[in-house]
């Protein structure tokens, strides 16, 4: 599966199949979007096919679906299975207490719900994914189509209103359109270099009307595994 992978893939390799011990028979388990999750779905779907893992999988986007479906893991829906025992999810960033920046593949609202509804939530990520504080990755904000000018607007005044740094708000475009995530929602991108006060603006941001959710994760990550190009990996 893995033949001769690049560092920063191995990195991804390495986290990813440590995370998947977590994994117990006859587990909920949420499967996280990009690409270091999508290296714990393949590692996941060997252990069901090999070892006859079983497991029920609930996918965070269509493309996570259709992956674990491909590697013979059973999809259920969040409805269906109600609450996880584990979700294992990749990220953008992640700080000293485990916030979160995430969304950087648009998928961060089914992302936050699966998150929230897990017993666990681990994150694995390469080394580079450690800062000190939140915010050289543009933070991701999810915004209903409807009047999202309007939105961008507001969510720049409340920016300066707490004075935060950066506030170059851009729309995430996929060549010459909107990109639309799964809900058919737009993506918001804060560039905000730093952000000192997470958990103020991810509350404040989701007051903003218009918008669905931010790519802030604050005390949802439980666990984080580390993974490093030389094939070490660190449990945090
Ligand atoms: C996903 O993992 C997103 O929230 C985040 O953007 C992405 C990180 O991607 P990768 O693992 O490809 O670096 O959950």
């Amino acid at each position: 599966m893995t033949g001769e992978l690049s560092p920063i893939d191995k990195a991804k390799f390495v986290a990813a199949k440590r995370a998947v011990d977590f994994v117990e028979d006859g587990m909920r388990v949420g499967l996280g979007t990009g690409s270091t999750a999508a290296w714990m779905v393949r590692c996941l779907g060997e252990l069901v096919r090999d070892e006859g893992l079983k497991i029920k999988g609930v996918p965070t986007s269509t493309r996570t679906a259709a992956l674990a479906r491909d590697v013979g893991i059973e999809v259920i829906s969040l409805d269906e299975a109600r609450w996880l025992d584990v979700t294992i999810d990749g990220a953008d960033e992640f700080d000293g207490d485990l916030n979160l920046i995430k969304g950087g593949g648009g998928a961060l609202l089914q992302e936050k719900i699966v998150a929230t509804a897990s017993d666990q939530m681990i994150v694995i990520a390469d080394v580079g994914k450690e800062v000190e504080t939140l915010g050289a990755f543009p933070l991701p904000v999810e915004v209903i189509p409807f009047g999202w000018q309007t939105t961008k607007a507001l969510v720049e005044e409340m920016l300066i209103s707490m004075d935060v740094l950066g506030r170059n708000t851009t729309l995430r475009m996929i060549g010459d359109h909107p990109f639309v995530t799964d809900e058919g929602n737009h993506i918001l991108d804060l560039h905000l270099s730093r952000i000192g006060n997470p958990r103020q603006v991810a509350m404040v941001l989701n007051q903003v009307p218009g918008v669905v959710e931010n790519g802030l994760f604050i005390d949802i990550c439980d666990t984080v595994i580390i993974g490093y190009g030389d094939g070490r990996v660190q449990v945090r």
